[in-house]
């Protein structure tokens, strides 16, 4: 069979891209600079797959790169802009580079598009917005030159695009839209616009483009699933009935093969609209998904013989190295279905890994065992060529996969009998509390805080010169103490700024921590890090995934140091703050030799201990996120009851621990509250902090109807922007709140962490913040 991959990084080995386009953005470069090193690192990426083994002749190289985002790129080549940014298209329908790089991040009181969580993972995309007026016509695609440039390197490449359905369903409507108007409802000037750009494709050289659908695997869209497959049979009936072009006279007709693909879960029935429409090729995620049943739901014998199927049995999501022989059985299951052919590939694109394992070389955080077992992109390119090459024509590559699935099973620390017993042996006491009502009494007493209590959400802005101390420390040019002394006079800056303040609980500000998710797995056994294993988030912006790879223990206390000093320096009480469990499963590449929920309550016994250690310490508030809580929701509605109760169970395993006077909060950042409701309520945490400010606290009314009666802090202004609130404004949002949930029940603090601000616009803002809640307590007195 075929071997290919659906897509690559894009950032670059040494974040390339990140660099260059930051640097244009902060006017360092010119935008011809900046094509240049973009054309660069395109020049590079599309001979190292070559010389890593895919073919250049035969489509086998993905075209997948994009300035800022996938989404993004087909939207602007559609010439789609919301009204507040109309003169970003020109009257051609074209938008410029400069216009494209204004949509993503905004420009004066024009706001950017939104950024939403892109299907379970940690990538996040724009929001194309679209209404019934919205202009939408093919006006250019920088794959089109890309193909060109491709074809200069002798390489046929393959063009990736975001397919219709998918770009729709994931687009809301543009503001002002009629009440019952979808995006979906512009279907066919979509699918003509899509026309138009499969054809320009064709006409630069390509023989096959592959469109991305992965939105069919999900059915947690507003839209019912038969219409999605009704749209389905539109779109793909419409764009198949072209020609497939051999470049010819009327050229302009004609359109590459269409491969589509269906990363992050099962395709399902949708499968049967894109045979009955006729596509070349349908690529199928078999890692998360299932291969399709022979028979479509109403009995009738699916007929594959018109189509080739490829099989994604490499992981484009995780890192582990591929079990090559199940794979290859993977691969006969879909040959059994009688395609015309079959193809292998990775699951979905592989720009949620890192470049290259052998980038971590020397790496003192990776155990060499473990590094052995990591597949990153580079790898999973080895990996589909050799299931291409099959068991006979690989056989070293299969024996060395068959010795790391034996090494791995056996290796010291995947299986830690202590970490083992006492995860099994729990009885059901050690997921609950006391009753809220007996909490809220006992904390109350000891507490004594005012009515509307402030606070904030954890961290305070990491300045250069923390960073700097960082990036010494790493380089040895600091010692430990001396990095530890500059850590503390950083929170003691902090606990005396919050005191002059006037906030009510303060935080000891994390300035020793990088990434919430990376410091806890630094501290953490079972875990290792990568010192180049950058993945990108959104934009220009990338995380470094930890590598969760064995049972999971706290060889000794993590943050009571810190909170115990925090709080040695104040009166007030200092709360402490974790990571949960969910949050760390999300953020980290997690082990997927077992269960999830197994893997998370290994993580919330760890917590569990900190958080005693902390109880024990004097520390009364204890704050553990769960910002992702909502990441991981399983595209399927049928497996959202299975994840809420696994993810629900591993936070009140780690928080339940604790006395009934200990305070628990908790904290959850984005929005669509309504679908993870019933989960906050589950956590049973005493306080809830939520990323509301946007919503201009839309959501209290729900909260309060559902009954909700603990501790609620509906953030009262937005830190992803440098904009301070005044103090009318913050108290206007308070009275408001107040006429849904009570002063006791109300906490004022920001909508999330501060790490990302500056000092000067944080002072200003918590001095408002404070001076509102007083306010307000004034008049509630009064
Ligand atoms: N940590 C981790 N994952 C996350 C977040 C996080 N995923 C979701 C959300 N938060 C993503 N948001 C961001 C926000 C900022 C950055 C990355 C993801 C960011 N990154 C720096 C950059 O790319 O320049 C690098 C940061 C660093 O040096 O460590 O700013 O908070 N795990
Ligand atoms: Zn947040």
């Amino acid at each position: 069979p075929t071997a290919t991959i659906l897509g690559y990084p894009r950032i670059g080995p040494r974040r390339e891209l990140k660099k260059a386009v930051e640097s244009h953005w902060a006017g360092r470069t010119t935008e011809a600079e900046l094509e240049q090193a973009a054309a660069e690192l395109r020049r590079r990426t599309l001979t190292h797959l070559r010389d890593l083994g895919l073919a250049v002749e035969d489509s086998s190289i993905p075209l997948d790169f994009s300035y800022y985002d996938q989404v993004h790129d087909v939207a602007v080549a559609l010439g789609v802009v919301p009204e507040r940014f109309a003169d970003l298209r020109a009257a051609d329908g074209t938008i410029d580079l400069a216009g494209y790089f204004t949509l993503a991040r905004g420009e004066g009181d024009r706001v950017p598009l939104e950024m939403t969580k892109w299907l379970d993972s940690n990538y996040h995309y724009l929001v194309p917005e679209i209404g019934p007026a919205t202009a939408i016509s093919y006006a250019g695609s920088r794959r089109v030159q890309e193909v060109r440039e491709a074809a200069d390197l002798g390489i046929t490449g393959r063009p990736v695009l975001i397919g219709p359905v998918t770009l729709l369903l994931l687009a809301k409507a543009a503001d002002g839209s009629p009440e019952d108007f979808s995006p979906l409802d512009r279907l066919d000037d979509v699918v003509a616009a899509y026309a138009a750009l499969l054809a320009d494709l064709r006409s630069a050289g390509a023989s096959w483009v592959q469109l991305d659908e992965p939105a069919l695997t999900s059915d947690t869209w507003a839209t019912p699933t038969a219409e999605v497959a009704s749209a389905v049979a539109r779109a793909y009936g419409v764009l198949a009935s072209a020609p497939v072009g051999a470049a010819s006279d009327d050229g302009d007709a004609a359109r590459p093969a269409i491969l589509v693909t269906a990363g992050y879960g099962s395709l399902g029935d949708a499968v049967d609209p894109l045979l009955a429409a006729g596509v070349e090729a349908i690529a199928l995620d078999l890692v998360k998904g299932a291969v399709p049943a022979t028979r479509a739901p109403d009995g009738g014998a699916r007929d594959f013989s018109h189509v080739a199927l490829v099989g994604g049995v490499v992981d484009g999501h995780n890192v582990w190295r591929t079990d090559l022989d199940r794979a290859a059985g993977r691969l006969e299951e879909l040959g059994a279905l009688g395609a015309a052919a079959t193809g292998v590939t990775t699951s979905t694109s592989l720009f949620h890994v890192p470049h290259t394992v052998a980038d971590e070389a020397g790496n003192p955080e990776l155990p060499a065992a473990v590094a052995g077992w990591l597949a990153f992109a580079d790898e999973k390119v080895g990996e589909v060529l050799a299931l291409a090459a099959g068991p006979d024509g690989a056989a070293e590559v299969f024996a060395a996969s068959r010795a790391v699935v034996a090494d791995r099973a056996a290796a010291p620390g995947v299986r830690r009998g202590q970490v083992r017993e006492r995860a099994a042996g729990l009885p059901a006491s050690a997921f609950t509390r006391e009753a809220y009502a007996e909490r809220q009494a006992a904390q109350d007493a000891v507490l004594d805080l005012p009515a509307l209590p402030t606070t904030t959400i954890g961290s305070f802005p990491q300045t250069g010169e923390l960073r700097r101390a960082r990036a010494e420390l790493r380089a040895g040019t600091l010692d430990e103490a001396a990095y530890a002394e500059a850590m503390r006079a950083e929170v003691a800056r902090v606990i005396a700024l919050q005191e002059e303040l006037g906030l009510d609980v303060l935080v000891h500000g994390e300035p020793e921590r990088n990434d919430m998710v990376q410091y806890f797995a630094e501290n953490l056994d079972g875990f290792a890090v990568t010192q180049h294993g950058w993945v990108q988030s959104y934009g220009s912006r990338c995380t470094r995934p930890s590598i969760l790879w064995g049972d999971v223990s706290r060889p000794a206390p993590i943050t009571v140091p810190w909170a115990t000093y925090a709080s040695s320096l104040t009166s007030a009480p200092v709360k402490g703050m974790l990571t949960g469990p969910v949050t760390i499963l999300a953020w980290s590449f997690v082990r997927d030799d077992q269960g999830l929920g197994e893997t998370a309550n290994q993580v919330a016994l760890a917590l569990r201990d900190e958080i005693a250690d902390l109880e024990a310490a004097g520390i009364g508030i204890i704050q553990v996120d769960e910002p992702a809580l909502r990441e991981l929701l399983p595209l399927r509605r049928a497996d959202h009851e299975a994840y809420l109760d696994w993810s629900v169970a591993s936070f009140r395993l780690a928080t339940s621990g604790v006395g009934v006077t200990t305070q628990i909060h908790t904290h959850l950042c984005y929005s669509e509250f309504e679908e993870v409701f019933g989960a906050i309520d589950g956590l049973d945490a005493d306080v809830t902090s939520i990323e509301a400010a946007r919503s201009r606290m839309e959501i209290l009314p729900a909260v309060a109807e559902a009954g909700f009666e603990r501790g609620i802090g509906p953030g009262v202004y937005d830190i992803h922007s440098p904009r301070v609130p005044s103090q009318e404004e913050v108290v206007e949002l308070l009275r408001g709140a107040l006429t849904s949930v009570g002063p006791r029940t109300l906490w004022v603090n920001p909508d999330c962490g501060l790490k990302t601000r500056g000092y000067d616009e944080t002072t200003r803002s918590l001095t408002n913040l404070v001076a509102a809640a007083r306010e307000v307590r004034g008049s509630l007195v009064g």
